[in-house]
């Protein structure tokens, strides 16, 4: 008779032992924890003689370089990441069963902001669309909302997003322009695919350079479908609400900051955590009826070129994300992670959005390529911190140590993980009637793409409206094709009479007629500038000194504004030190390296008043055309005058002292972001 077999045990996964071991030795080792004396000199035949075979620590130091590389991500390659909790409020309890948004859960999470077009290296700042990618690690599994901040998507049906993809990657033959939709592939195919025209205006608009990660919106884009603990299902558009306020550059200063700083969005988040400031946003809900047709007020909503106005739909708060922490290791984390818009917990189902649909197949696909095999869940960023026992074995770089003889179910072997009735918390898809002929073809409803381009842009201000000709006028203006430009013209007349002729002004094209969209109704939620101030947690705000500046002045303004989560940067002409009488300060920036785009605003301190440098007189300018807050106390305003800025024009921040009226004006203009009313 064979021995009796030990009963199965659930899975075992060495993670946590592996990572005892590995990079725990305080001294210099080889990958097989062989001691080393010597980690600089290849072992040679004398001094100056041919390596030797012999050196196994050479070959293995190179060879782990030689593949120290993964594809990287064929859209969304550049990013950067931080680790956070969602804290749910529980009012999404009554329509989704998901125990994540249940009251008072806490979750950890792990959020990865992007652009799309750009590779691994290329600039922040760039005009793109931006990734925003939260994955929770809820107790019921992972939970991906794999999103962007801009709510509306360029095509409508997933088969596309080669096509459009290929269109606005750089040409294939000599490789530009990098990171930019400004060339002719991109305008060639959203002229000839007019779905794309909502989500264009949105790219052009300031939505496309936002000031940072912290101040940008994210949406879910597609609907999804709730579930609650009675079977019931609704409809929802997910959102995410930046407790900083939604802000943005503006043109001139992406392109400074693409090449004075390409790291600017990435070093501004890393920074704001490490300064203790957070990054908030608040998830929120547009809750629909789950009716027959999917529809709501009139729109298709399994259509991702559209949005929902917030005036017909209110966005309900339901939980809030602080982002806190930086990862430890951009590779292993930020580089690794794999998102996926199926991992799904119970009480959330995505739609027959055919956008999303082809989503579904498309994200765990990309991982066997990007991460080389099926075990990247065993990654211990992509992880569930929810127990794992599933019947999934071997593959390339499998680092759990299975037990037992029987994956698979059932078994009469004794293999634990039974599966888990309904009311135990498994994934039950609700049952929903499913039929129709098999074509290819859109909905009649999909044919309509311009009403939500003109709602769009009869929502923005003046202001924002002048952006959005500047970026049309720019981009079109790169393309060499004037066939693109002209059929490109003819979408614009679709949409607004008014912004083709503008766009065509500034290319010296005649504007052609169209049939553009009459009286749409604006929704005033989709306008990002505000007239009274927000917070300025996050912010930065160069102060202007040299020896003999008033350092107890300094210090108050520093008190006042790090009370309001701001930074205060000191700026100099020269490095080292700033001095008055006895005391001293450190100077963290010189004229020499930095620019404008760093600072939300500048402050002359008082005691210079003959300080005058070619570099400051840059500086100041440019954050005078930005409209950006300048600011000077006492004699600092001496300063303002020499280097050309009219100190009675909006937005300029003067007084004599650096006392409570003057700091709390100064924080409310920074609040405002820009002084939009200052003429330039
Ligand atoms: Fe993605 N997308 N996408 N996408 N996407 C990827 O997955 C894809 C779409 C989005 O920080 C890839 O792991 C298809 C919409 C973000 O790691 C890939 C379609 C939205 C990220 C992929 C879409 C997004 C990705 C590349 C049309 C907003 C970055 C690497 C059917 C709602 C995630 C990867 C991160 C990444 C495919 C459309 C957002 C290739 C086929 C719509 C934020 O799988």
């Amino acid at each position: 008779m064979p021995p009796k077999r030990k009963a199965q045990q659930p899975d075992e996964r060495p993670v946590d032992a592996a990572e005892g071991k590995l990079q725990t030795s305080s001294l210099l080792t080889t990958a097989q924890g062989v001691r080393l004396a010597d980690t600089d000199h290849s072992l040679k035949a004398g001094p100056r003689g041919p390596s030797l075979m012999d050196d196994f620590h050479l070959r293995e130091k190179i060879t782990h370089f030689d593949h120290e590389r993964i594809p990287e991500r064929v859209v969304h390659a550049r990013g950067a990441a931080a680790h956070g909790t969602f804290t749910a409020y529980g009012n999404a309890g009554s329509v989704t069963r998901a125990g994540f948004l249940q009251r008072g859960r806490e979750t950890p999470v792990f959020v990865r902001f992007s652009t799309v077009l750009g590779s691994r290296g290329s600039a922040d700042t760039v005009r793109d669309v931006r990734g925003f990618a939260t994955k929770f690690y809820t107790d019921e599994g992972n939970f991906d909302l794999v999103g962007n901040n801009m709510p509306v998507f360029f095509i409508q049906d997933g088969i596309k997003f080669p096509d459009i993809i290929h269109a606005g990657k750089p040409h294939p033959d000599r490789e530009i322009p990098q990171a930019q939709t400004a060339h002719d592939t991109f305008w060639d195919f959203v002229s000839l695919h007019t779905e794309a025209t909502h989500h264009v205006m949105w790219a052009m608009s300031d939505r496309g350079i936002p000031r940072s990660f912290r101040t940008m919106e994210g949406f879910g884009v597609h609907t999804f479908r709730l579930v609650n603990a009675k079977d019931e299902t609704c409809l929802v558009k997910f959102h995410w609400k930046p407790v900083a306020g939604i802000h943005s550059l503006v043109w001139e200063e992406a392109q400074i900051a693409a090449g004075a700083d390409p790291d600017f969005h990435r070093r501004d988040l890393a920074d704001g955590i490490d300064a203790g400031v957070p990054l908030e946003f608040e998830l929120g809900l547009q809750i629909m009826p789950d009716s027959d047709d999917q529809t709501f007020e009139g729109i298709d909503l399994l259509d991702p070129t559209k949005i929902v106005p917030e005036e017909l739909c209110e966005v309900q708060l339901v939980g809030k994300l602080s982002l806190d922490r930086n990862p430890t290791n951009y590779f292993a984390e930020t580089e690794q992670v794999a998102f996926h818009t199926g991992n799904l917990v119970p009480g959330i189902e995505v739609t027959d959005d055919p956008l999303m649909q082809a989503r579904l197949f498309s994200y765990l696909d990309t991982q066997l390529t990007r991460l080389g095999g099926p075990n990247f869940t065993q990654l211990p960023i992509n992880c569930p911190h929810a127990g794992v026992n599933d019947n999934l074995r071997d593959g390339m770089h499998q680092t759990a140590v299975h037990r037992g003889i029987a994956p698979y179910l059932p078994n009469s072997l004794g293999q634990e993980g039974e599966p888990v009735p309904a009311d135990e918390g498994a994934f039950v898809h609700v049952p929903r009637e499913v039929s129709g002929p098999k074509v290819r073809a859109n909905p009649a409803s999909f044919a309509d793409h311009f009403s939500q381009a003109a709602l769009f842009w009869a929502s923005m201000t003046a202001i924002e409206q002048a952006h959005i000709v500047e970026a049309f006028t720019f981009e079109l203006s790169k393309c060499y094709e004037q066939p693109i430009r002209e059929r490109m013209l003819g979408v614009l007349a679709n949409v607004a009479t008014d912004l083709c002729t503008a766009v065509a002004a500034g290319l010296g094209m005649p504007a052609p007629s169209g049939t553009p969209v009459v009286d749409p109704t604006p929704s005033p939620a989709l306008s990002q500038l505000v007239d009274t101030p927000g917070p300025i947690a996050g912010r930065v705000i160069g102060v202007v000194a040299a020896d003999g500046a008033d350092l107890a002045g300094i210090n108050k303004l520093r008190r006042a504004v790090e009370a309001k989560g701001a930074v205060l940067r000191l700026l100099a002409p020269s490095g080292g030190t700033i001095k008055r009488a006895r005391t001293t300060q450190p100077v963290e920036r010189t004229f020499l390296t930095t620019r404008s785009i760093e600072y939300d605003a500048v402050v002359v301190a008082a005691g210079n008043p003959t300080l005058t440098d070619g570099r400051l007189t840059v500086l100041l300018g440019e954050l005078f055309r930005h409209c950006k807050v300048i600011a000077a106390w006492g004699d600092g305003v001496d300063v303002l005058t020499a280097a050309g800025i009219d100190t009675t024009a909006p937005g300029i921040v003067l007084g004599d002292t650096v006392a409570k009226p003057y700091t709390s004006e100064l924080i409310a203009a920074v609040g405002l972001h820009r002084a939009w009313n200052r003429s330039v």
